[in-house]
């Protein structure tokens, strides 16, 4: 079955002009001015409107097992309200247990996956260490598609990555060609002011974000760079949320390191005012870490994105319900960490960031799809509108408004961080696999219809630099 996009504007990363796109086979065929209508093929007119790559989200937990409970939201109903939003691909996390097989649990997310209803890839975290997960990272980077392997610097005791494991994990990724991903928190600063904080007799909501200030965030996100830059492997920072972490990036990149940082949606939209909410299901339902911070921070973090010192945009997507969060009733470490957001990423950074002029329209396909696309190594697949590319792709109605609501999102969750906030520019039509998929607020969507998708390793990239080491290797005197 073909789809063919007529009349609208095509923008990219790097351009925009007028062309229809022609998909079949899942695949994009033709782009050109007046395309013939092949006979039987679905119409969408595009007139007026943006004809985009489907966004990359390339940072969701979709029915993750975490903190006593399950993420509500899961692989079907996840990428459901992705494609809803425009975001027609995830990149979720594989978190084994400490001591868990990592291959088996690999294993067990392709499985949870099945179900998804658009395509999606796995970086895989290292929260443990011996020989079999460093034979089982080659194993995974040689025959599942995985090139990322994320850190948790955070979460003592359960899956926080030590210094050695950073620094184990970070030398394997190297000789294999994969690029290291952290969540930087300093999880022994986190787990020491959590408990003074508590001791103090502040048990609600508001202790979250003080037991975990930026400066936490900017030391980890400093040594992971720094580690990375030790071994010289380049290293990608998610959820960057506040000005001590972008700084670390920065200062970094000026030198030359190869460093990308990433930044949530939520982070650049919404500040800590929320924690200090008198109703605890409201500021429970913002609990996620990193927390939201003080005002200027978020102003930083657009600057980040203009300046490209953050290439990518994401959620963090992790759902919890009031019933789940109300495990933390009595005591703010135990509420779930988590907020959603996957059907909102594209619109609230079209209306906060295009809208107001801190980005162009192109910078936003930017930081919304094709960044992620190159750092992950399937661009062109994804990421782009070329012919050959996969057929995932958005049409954008620069002049259609929506207030976000819990009442209305398909998001499986209770409450929307977003909730009230009035955005002008939405996705009009979403084509997943050269399928339209959802068109004027209706989903038609297959379950299971989704792909897995194979990121293949950074070999020759990483070669050149293998190769730079050992010319630069130091000698010994010779006495
Ligand atoms: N942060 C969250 O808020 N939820 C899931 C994991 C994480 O790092
Ligand atoms: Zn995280
Ligand atoms: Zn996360």
């Amino acid at each position: 079955m073909s789809v063919i996009i007529q009349g609208g504007t095509v923008v990219t990363a790097h351009r925009s002009y007028r062309a229809d796109v022609l998909c079949n086979g899942g695949k994009i065929v033709a782009i050109g001015e007046s395309l013939e209508v092949p006979k039987g093929a679905d119409i969408v007119d595009a007139g007026g409107q943006y004809v985009v790559p489907g966004g990359i989200d390339p940072h969701t937990h979709m029915q993750l097992p975490f903190m006593g409970t399950v993420a509500s939201e899961d692989f079907y109903s996840g990428t459901a309200a992705g494609l809803a939003g425009g975001t027609t691909m995830i990149i979720d996390f594989v978190i084994p247990n400490p001591q868990q097989n990592i291959l088996e649990a690999y294993k067990q997310w392709r499985e949870w996956a099945e179900k998804s209803v658009a395509d999606y890839s796995f970086h895989v975290a290292i929260t443990w260490w011996d020989d079999s997960v460093a034979s089982d990272m080659e194993k995974l980077v040689r025959e599942h598609g995985v090139n990322s392997f994320k850190h948790f610097m955070a979460y003592k005791g359960a899956i926080m990555a030590d210094d050695e494991i950073l620094v184990n994990s970070f030398t394997k990724a190297i000789e294999l060609g994969a690029i290291v991903t952290c969540h930087a928190e300093n999880g022994e600063l986190v787990f020491r002011l959590q408990k003074k904080i508590f001791e103090q007799g502040i048990t609600g909501p508001e202790g979250h974000p003080l037991s975990r200030p930026p400066e936490v965030e900017g030391e980890a996100a400093n040594r992971a760079i720094r580690i990375a830059e030790v071994l010289g492997v380049p290293i990608y920072l998610v959820h960057n949320s506040c000005k001590q972490s972008l700084e670390a990036i920065t200062r970094a990149r000026n030198e030359g390191q190869r460093v990308y940082g990433e930044v949530l949606a939520g982070h650049l939209l919404i500040d800590d005012s929320v924690y200090r909410n008198k109703d605890f299901e409201v500021a429970a339902a913002h609990v996620m870490s990193p927390p939201f911070r003080a005002k200027e921070h978020q102003e930083a973090l657009w600057r980040g994105l203009q300046s490209g010192n953050l290439q990518t945009t994401a959620t963090d997507h992790c759902c919890f319900c009031a019933d789940q969060k109300a495990a933390g009733a009595d005591d703010f470490r135990m509420i779930p960490n988590g907020t959603a957001g996957i059907e909102n990423r594209l619109e609230t950074i079209w209306h906060h960031g295009v809208s107001t002029g801190r980005l162009t329209m192109n910078e936003f396909v930017a930081v919304t799809s094709t960044n992620t696309a190159q750092i992950f190594n399937i661009y062109p697949r994804k990421g782009s509108i070329s012919i050959g590319a996969d057929a995932d792709i958005v049409v954008w109605d620069p002049e259609a408004h929506k207030t976000i609501s819990a009442k209305t999102h398909m998001q499986n969750i209770d409450y929307n961080i977003f909730e009230g906030m009035t955005v002008k520019g939405c996705a009009s039509h979403t084509i997943s696999q050269g399928n339209i998929v959802w068109a004027n607020g209706e989903l038609n969507v297959v379950r299971g219809a989704g792909n897995y998708v194979n990121r293949p390793p950074f070999a020759n990239y990483y070669d050149a630099i293998k190769k730079r080491t050992e010319q630069s290797a130091p000698v010994a005197v010779n006495r």
